[in-house]
């Protein structure tokens, strides 16, 4: 058989495989299996590229070694970060692998501008190029800042005067520079570079100002970007597999900032054009008007758990940090066979990535239909008689929907003062992620359950264990 057919029936089914993968990635149950599939495909893509090459051009000995150094070298070390990496850190991998496919991307519109510029009839192909080019670019140095940010190298958000309005202006200055230089005709590699290096900038401009609780949606938004960046990249070659990965990544990505835009409540256009709120976060310390704050002990939280009729749990990024999953499933078991009905009510924003929760949980084997989204959860926290908020802040904070000038402000976030008692667990009076006080735990019916998630939840279950 033709090698162009083996190569394409290779396409079709690693296309498949990443259809069939990111249709499985939705669901905690089959999430594992997903990546696996989907990376298989990848490998099939990679294999057959190898293997059946296309072009006239004879592939060198040299060649071939440089691409199964570069393979064995990424592999190794994604293998290993990604060992490494704790579930609370995936973000910042995250921004930072995102990264690297969009310097791919740019680095392939680099390579491939010398190929096309300046031929007759090219202009669609450099337009591809140079549409890769930016993007990718924006998404490498973007990320690259989102990464540095989520590590804590970058803690403060930076802002220029009318940031905003530079942002913009860069923005139509380097796709008005992409356009000229697609229709010119002409090559130009020095305003091909240029290009290059506003887009470099721009993305860094872009991601700078962003401070707070918008950080995931940037993420995701590069996300797409670099997705959008690699389908450009096989358009240009007539490759199927490239495209569709491309187009996948790509449409996921701004599905994920739309779900996302929506938990939040930024409109995307505010994402896109910079009109982010945050960073003017004040402190958690010294508003001496909020009133008092109220402890309660290990034990009094177990008797007013074991004789509630309902108890709903709120996870957050504390829970994930103290790695209590197990305990708290423990605990919810204990309490169900007390008669108490427990559910966990989940924040699209909780932790610090895109389903973090549902994923820390399903670790422990809780069932998912005790696992509520916000909007259901809601009306429930009014029938509801304790709440057990565990390692979570920002999505409690009911600034979000009483102070207009709080970097929260229009979140969405769980109705918890609802309920009739609220336990708060977490290690002091610190802020959480946005870095800002909570209302809430000055509110009458809250109580402060102080210290680390996973030694009071293990003492909790002690303590209701001892109970009759
Ligand atoms: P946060 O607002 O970050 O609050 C977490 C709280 O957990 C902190 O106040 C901290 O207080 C406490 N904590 C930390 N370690 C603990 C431990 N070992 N035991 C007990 N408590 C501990 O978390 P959240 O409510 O889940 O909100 C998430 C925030 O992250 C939002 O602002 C969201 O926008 C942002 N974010 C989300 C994502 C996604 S997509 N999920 C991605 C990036 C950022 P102490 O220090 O006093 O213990």
């Amino acid at each position: 058989m033709n090698t162009e057919y083996i190569l394409a029936i290779i396409y079709l089914v690693a296309s498949v495989t990443f259809v069939v993968g990111l249709k499985m990635l939705s669901h905690p149950d089959s999430a594992r299996k997903g990546n696996l599939v989907a990376a298989f495909g990848m490998f099939l893509a990679i294999a057959g590229t190898i293997m059946f090459p296309r072009g006239e051009k004879e592939i060198s000995g040299l060649i071939y070694a440089l691409i199964a150094g570069s393979i064995v070298i990424g592999t190794v070390v994604g293998w290993m970060t990604a060992q490494k990496v704790k579930m609370t850190k995936m973000p910042e991998l995250v921004s930072l692998f995102n990264g690297m496919g969009g310097a791919c991307a740019a680095a392939i519109s680099i390579i491939e501008y010398s190929h096309y510029a300046g031929k007759e009839n090219m202009e669609l192909s450099v337009a591809t190029i140079m549409a890769g080019l930016i993007i990718g670019t924006v998404s490498f140095s973007g990320s690259i800042i989102a990464f540095l940010k989520l590590n804590g190298t970058m803690n403060k958000p930076v802002r220029l005067p009318s940031y905003n309005i530079i942002n913009t202006i860069m923005m139509i200055a380097v796709f008005v520079l992409g356009a000229f230089i697609a229709l010119g005709g002409e090559k130009n590699a020095f305003l091909m570079y240029a290009t290059f290096a506003l887009a470099l900038i721009y993305g860094i401009m872009f991601v700078v100002p962003i401070g707070g609780a918008d950080m995931p949606v940037v993420i995701s938004l590069l996300n797409s970007f670099t997705g959008l960046a690699a389908a450009f990249g096989g358009f240009l070659y007539g490759n199927q597999v490239m495209l569709t990965g491309g187009i996948l990544v790509g449409s996921a990505g701004t599905l994920l900032t739309l779900v996302m835009c929506k938990a939040m409540n930024r409109p995307l256009q505010n994402v896109i054009f910079g009109a982010f709120g945050g960073g003017s976060a004040a402190g958690p310390k010294g508003d001496s008007d909020k009133g008092s704050i109220k402890d309660i002990s290990v034990s009094d939280s177990a008797v007013l758990m074991n004789y509630a009729k309902k108890v709903i749990i709120v996870p957050g990024y504390g829970l994930a940090v103290a790695q209590a999953q197990h305990v708290i499933h423990e605990l919810e078991n204990l309490l169900n066979e007390r008669g108490v009905e427990v559910k966990y009510a989940i924040h699209p924003v909780a932790g610090r990535m895109p389903g973090h929760m549902n994923v820390l949980l399903a670790e422990s084997n809780v069932d998912y239909s005790k696992l509520v989204e916000m909007e259901e959860i809601n009306p429930e926290f009014a029938t509801t008689d304790v709440v057990v908020v565990i390692g979570a802040n920002d999505v409690v904070n009911p600034a979000a929907k009483t102070d207009p000038s709080s970097p929260i402000y229009g979140m969405p976030i769980l109705d918890v003062e609802n309920a009739q008692h609220i336990i708060v667990n977490k290690r002091s009076m610190n802020a959480g992620y946005a870095g800002i006080d909570n209302d809430l735990f000055y509110n009458t019916k809250t109580s402060m359950l102080f210290g680390d998630a996973k030694k009071v939840l293990t003492e909790l279950v002690t303590e209701l264990k001892s109970m009759n």
